[in-house]
C-alpha cells in the first residue's frame, strides 16, 4: 500500500462536519466564464467537455430539501479547449423548477421525504412526481440528456445548457416511461434500463446504436418489489441486483413520508442477483429460443452501484459498491447532521456468478469506504485492470469522500490522491489519452469542494499517478454542491 505525502499532516478526524454541511448550500446563481485561475497546467491534448449533473437547490422559501438526493437538478460543463477551460452551470427547467421558481416555494413532495408546506394533510393523497432530472448527464444520439430514474430524460443544448425540454428519444419511450440514469456504453451500444416496482416488477432493457435508434427492447417481469439505482452489462448480460427491501406505502400514501423513506432493508435476508440474456430471443436451427432470466442468490447486502461486470471461463463477475444496510435518513432528521460512524460504509465487492451450478461466492476488494466507481470507456463490460473510485481519507470507518483512490486489481496496488482534512471529492471521471496503449494512460477529472475558501476546484490527475497531485487545478469563482453522476464527451 503506498502512503500518500500528507498523511503526518492530517488529523485524527479527517474532516469537521460544519466543513463537509457547507457542501449542501444551494447554488442559486448561474454562471458562464473562463476559467482564469489555474494552478499547474491543463494538458493540451485534454479536448471535450466534462458535464456533470447534481442537486444544486436544496431550500426554497426557508424550507429545507429532507434529503439532497430530493434537489433540483443542476448541470456544469467545463469544456477543455487548447490548454484552457470553460465553465457554465443551468438549473435543468423541469416543469417541477419552473412552477417552485415562480410560487417561491416547494409545489411537489420530494421521493426521499422533502414535503410540501403545510403539514401532511396537505400531502397525503398527492402521487405527483416531480422529474427532477439530478443525477447523471450523458451525450448520445446528438442528444444531451439530464437523467433521474423515476421519469423520463430532459434534453439540453450542449453549448448553452438552455433546457429543449422532455425527450422520448424519437420514440422509444412512451409517455411516462422512465429512463434510469445509469445507462452503461460499450462499443457501439448504449444499454439502459427502467424499472416498474410493484408486487412484481418489471424491468425494460433498451439497446440504443449511435445514432440513438433502438435496436433492441426486452421486458421481463421478476418476483417481488425491487429497487434498481445501476445495473451492470458483459458482451452477453444485463445484471441487476435486487436488494432485500420490502416496500410499505402507508406514510408515503398518508402525506407523512417520501415513497423512498417507505423502502426498508431487510437486514439478513439475502440479495437477489438477475441475470437476463441481452438477446434473449436466438434463432437456432430448430426455430427461435427463448433464453430464460437467471435469479440467484447472495449474501445480504444494499448496493446501488457496480463498478463494471465481465465474463471469463464460464462465470460472470460483478464488481460492486456494496453495504450491509440500506442508509437512511430518519423522518424527523437533518441530513446535515449524519452521523457517518453509525452508518456502515460503503466497500468494494466482487461477486462471482457461476450460472453452471447456480452459486454466487463473494470477496471484499477494498475495505475502505468508497462510492462512485470509475473505469476505462472500452473495458465496460470486460475484463479489466484499473478502477477508480471516490474514497474515504481514512482507511477504516464510514466517512465522507475526501480522496480518490485507484486500485490495480492485477497487482493489487493502491494509489490515492487525498484532499483531506479541508476537501471532499465527488465522482472521479477517466478520460483516456487518445491514442494510448495503456489502460490507465489518461486523466480523471473531478470536483473537490474546498471548504477552507467555501469555492470548488475542478481537478486534472494524471491517471498513471495519483501521488504526485493534481496536474492541474482550476479554481471556480464559487461552490459546487455535491453531485452526482457526470461525463466526458470529446468534443
Ligand atoms: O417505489 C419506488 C421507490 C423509489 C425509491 C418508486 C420510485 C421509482 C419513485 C423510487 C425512486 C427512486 C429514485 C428517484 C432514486 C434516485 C436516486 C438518486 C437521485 C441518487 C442515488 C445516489 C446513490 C448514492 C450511493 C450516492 C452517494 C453519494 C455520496 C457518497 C456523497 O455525495
Ligand atoms: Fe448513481
Amino acid at each position: 500500500f503506498q502512503l500518500y505525502e500528507h498523511a503526518a499532516t492530517v488529523p485524527v478526524e479527517s474532516y469537521n462536519r460544519q466543513d463537509w454541511q457547507r457542501g449542501y448550500e444551494s447554488l442559486k446563481q448561474e454562471f458562464d466564464y473562463w476559467i482564469d485561475d489555474v494552478e499547474g497546467e491543463i494538458p493540451q491534448e485534454l479536448q471535450g467537455t466534462l458535464f456533470r449533473n447534481g442537486p444544486g437547490l436544496f431550500d426554497r422559501n426557508g424550507q429545507r430539501v429532507h434529503h439532497p438526493f430530493d434537489g433540483d437538478g443542476m448541470i456544469c460543463s467545463i469544456a477543455f479547449q487548447n490548454g484552457r477551460a470553460y465553465f457554465r452551470n443551468r438549473y435543468v427547467r423541469t416543469q417541477g423548477f419552473v412552477e417552485e421558481e415562480k410560487a417561491g416555494k416547494f409545489l411537489y413532495r420530494g421521493v426521499f421525504g422533502t414535503q410540501k408546506p403545510g403539514g401532511w394533510l396537505a400531502n397525503a393523497f398527492d402521487f405527483k412526481l416531480k422529474n427532477i432530472a439530478n443525477t447523471n448527464i450523458i451525450y448520445w444520439g446528438g442528444k444531451l440528456l439530464a437523467l433521474w430514474e423515476a421519469a423520463e430524460p430532459h434534453r439540453l443544448d450542449p453549448h448553452t445548457l438552455q433546457t429543449v425540454g422532455i425527450d422520448y428519444l424519437n420514440g422509444v419511450l412512451h409517455p411516462d416511461e422512465a429512463f434510469s440514469a445509469h445507462p452503461r456504453i460499450q462499443k457501439d451500444r448504449l444499454i439502459n434500463f427502467h424499472i416498474k416496482p410493484g408486487l412484481s416488477t418489471t424491468i425494460t432493457i433498451y439497446e440504443l446504436d449511435r445514432s440513438g435508434k433502438l435496436v433492441d427492447r426486452h421486458a421481463h417481469s421478476v418476483p417481488g418489489f425491487a429497487f434498481i439505482h445501476d445495473f451492470a452489462i458483459t458482451p452477453n448480460y444485463c445484471i441487476f441486483f435486487q436488494n432485500p427491501v420490502t416496500f410499505n406505502p402507508l406514510p408515503y400514501v398518508l402525506g407523512w413520508q417520501g415513497a423512498g423513506e417507505c423502502v426498508h432493508f431487510n437486514p439478513g435476508h439475502r440479495t437477489r442477483i438477475i441475470v437476463i440474456p441481452r438477446h434473449p430471443v436466438a434463432g437456432g436451427s430448430k426455430g427461435r429460443v427463448k433464453k430464460a432470466v437467471q435469479i440467484l442468490e447472495a449474501e445480504s447486502g444494499f448496493v446501488f452501484h457496480h463498478a463494471n461486470a465481465f465474463e471469463r471461463e464460464n462465470k460472470i463477475y460483478i464488481d460492486s459498491i456494496c453495504y450491509e444496510s440500506l442508509p437512511t435518513v430518519d423522518p424527523g432528521a437533518d441530513y446535515r447532521q449524519t452521523d457517518f460512524e453509525a452508518l456502515s460504509p460503503g466497500q468494494l465487492w466482487r461477486f462471482e456468478v457461476n450460472l453452471e451450478n447456480q452459486t454466487v461466492r463473494r470477496q471484499m476488494l477494498e475495505t475502505r469506504c468508497c462510492e462512485f466507481p470509475s473505469v476505462h470507456p472500452a473495458n465496460v463490460g470486460q475484463p479489466y485492470r484499473f478502477l477508480y473510485m471516490g474514497a474515504a481519507h481514512t482507511a477504516q470507518g464510514n466517512a465522507p469522500l475526501q480522496a480518490i483512490l485507484k486500485i490495480d486489481l492485477s497487482s493489487g496496488e493502491r494509489q490515492l490522491w487525498s484532499a483531506a482534512p479541508k476537501g471532499f471529492v465527488s465522482e472521479p471521471i477517466f478520460v483516456p489519452r487518445s491514442n494510448a496503449t495503456l489502460e490507465d494512460d489518461g486523466w480523471l477529472l473531478s470536483l473537490v469542494y474546498d471548504s477552507a475558501r467555501h469555492r470548488s476546484d475542478a481537478i486534472v490527475l494524471d491517471s498513471r499517478d495519483l501521488n504526485k497531485g493534481p496536474v492541474a487545478r482550476l479554481h471556480l469563482q464559487h461552490h459546487v454542491p455535491y453531485g452526482l453522476h457526470g461525463s466526458f464527451t470529446p468534443q
